[in-house]
């Protein structure tokens, strides 16, 4: 199954059998006092040094999230990506609960986005899948609904299933759907990643579409997160990952030499393209 996102004319293809595409994590308030303080300032020069840092290091599609206490999404998320396509040429995740500040974005944006998030409720998927519709973006579907979080992977794919569904319904194409399986820290739960991962095998063989998580989400609490990252990560995509959010400047030489593990990678073109650019 193919996703394809645009930018303002480059285009990118999500390919269920991958190779893995990078969506970059970074432009994101948490943990990152100085992206709230210069867009406070209405300076966008840090969002886009975060945005050019990320792409240098291999993002394929960048994750734009500007929410924090206070913020007018409404107002700055579309302001950011405007910022954002006036200097770089690569597709956008708009990352917001706040739908009004999606629609925002995608009045003023330019390709073919990817809407951060809906999940199995039915109020989010009222709010959002027209949104998706009119404007033709593609949109990630959360594995959880009303009963919150479950610790169930059989539950998490009917879900995703009953999310594709409604998508389609609503006239959206089954392939712009992607799944999000719920990365959850492990520190806090001994059996979270077992449970992602499980989620991930299932939803990649019965229903074939791609699979993104916020990859980072695991090591939260925890040391050395760049090695538990990374062996999630791998783990991940052996299962059927195809396109995590993720730090590129942390992740894309292993998420290299996992496509040239996995055969999708002929004659390691790629990885030592990586390698050689980035030593
Ligand atoms: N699913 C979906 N969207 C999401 C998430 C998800 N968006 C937000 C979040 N979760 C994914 N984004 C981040 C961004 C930053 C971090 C974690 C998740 C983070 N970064 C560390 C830092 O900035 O210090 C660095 C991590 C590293 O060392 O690599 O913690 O689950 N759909």
């Amino acid at each position: 199954m193919k996703t394809i996102l645009k930018g303002r004319t480059r285009e990118v293809i999500i390919n269920s059998d991958g190779p893995v595409i990078i969506i970059g994590e970074s432009i994101n308030p948490t943990r990152r006092k100085k992206l709230v303080s210069t867009l406070q300032e209405g300076n966008f020069e840090y969002v886009l040094e975060l945005a050019g840092n990320q792409i240098k290091a291999g993002a394929d599609v960048l994750d734009v999230n500007v929410g924090f206490p206070g913020v007018d999404d409404e107002k700055l998320l579309p302001e950011t990506v405007k910022q954002l396509q006036s200097r770089y040429d690569i597709p956008l995740c708009l990352d917001s609960p706040n739908p009004k500040a999606i629609e925002a974005a995608l009045k003023v944006a330019e390709g073919k986005c990817l809407i951060n998030s809906v999940n199995g409720e039915e109020a989010s998927m009222k709010a959002f899948l027209p949104i998706a519709k009119d404007f033709g973006a593609a949109i990630i579907g959360l594995c959880m609904d009303e009963e919150g979080i479950i610790h169930d992977p059989e539950k998490r794919l009917a879900i995703a299933e009953k999310i594709i569904n409604r998508a389609v319904k609503t006239g959206i194409k089954a392939e712009d759907v992607i799944v999000d399986p719920l990365a959850m820290a492990v520190s806090a739960d001994p059996n979270a990643c077992l449970v992602t991962l499980e989620t991930i095998r299932l939803v990649h063989q019965k229903l074939g579409h791609n699979i993104t998580q916020g990859a980072s989400n695991i090591s939260f609490g925890l040391p050395d997160r760049e090695s538990l990252n990374a062996a999630y990560m791998m783990m991940s995509i052996y299962n059927g990952l195809t396109c995590p959010i993720a730090n590129p400047e942390k992740i894309t030489a292993a998420v290299r030499a996992a496509d040239l593990v996995l055969g999708r990678d002929d004659f390691a073109v790629r990885f030592v393209e990586y390698f050689q650019s980035h030593q």
